[in-house]
């Protein structure tokens, strides 16, 4: 069975604490059952993973062009700052990766409308909180 691995960066361990009224009252746990039963019948496997260091999600991009279909990417504040995040999704070419935000990066902060991921993604979805990692999900099993 192909894998997607979903990858989630820095501060998402704290959705449902978080700036309910931007991130919405969803748990990451919430988001994985989510992402799970999806995958389930689209026939996926779903490795779904979080963490706050820039190094370890470099790790898991390089680690999912040896085990996985594609890559569901959600790098936090990563996003907007990472050239080695940027780095590694050009590295693992041609492994589809589309990059996921539950808010809609373009109506926030102008620091947030520049992604370092989004021009290494097959594309990008924002805005609709976790209904996002599933239609990302979607495309990926459309696309593989
Ligand atoms: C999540 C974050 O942690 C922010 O740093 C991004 C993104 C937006 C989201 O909407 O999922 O700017």
């Amino acid at each position: 069975m192909t894998a997607i691995f979903v990858l989630n960066g820095p501060n998402l361990n704290m959705l449902g604490k978080r700036e309910p009224g931007i991130y919405g009252p969803t748990t990451l746990a919430d988001i994985e059952a989510e992402c799970r039963d999806v995958a389930n019948s689209l026939g996926l496997e779903v490795d779904f993973r979080q963490s706050n260091h820039e190094g370890v999600l470099v790790d898991w991009i390089q680690e999912a062009s040896e085990k996985a279909g594609g890559v569901v990417l959600n790098a936090g504040g990563y996003t907007h700052t990472s050239i080695a995040i940027h780095d590694a999704i050009r590295a693992i070419a041609p492994l589809p990766v589309v990059e996921v935000h539950l808010s809609n990066i373009h109506a926030r902060e102008p620091f947030r409308h520049v992604s370092k991921v989004a021009p290494h993604a097959v594309g990008m979805i924002a805005g609709f909180g976790s209904l996002g990692y599933t239609l990302a999900l979607r495309a990926l099993a459309a696309r593989i």
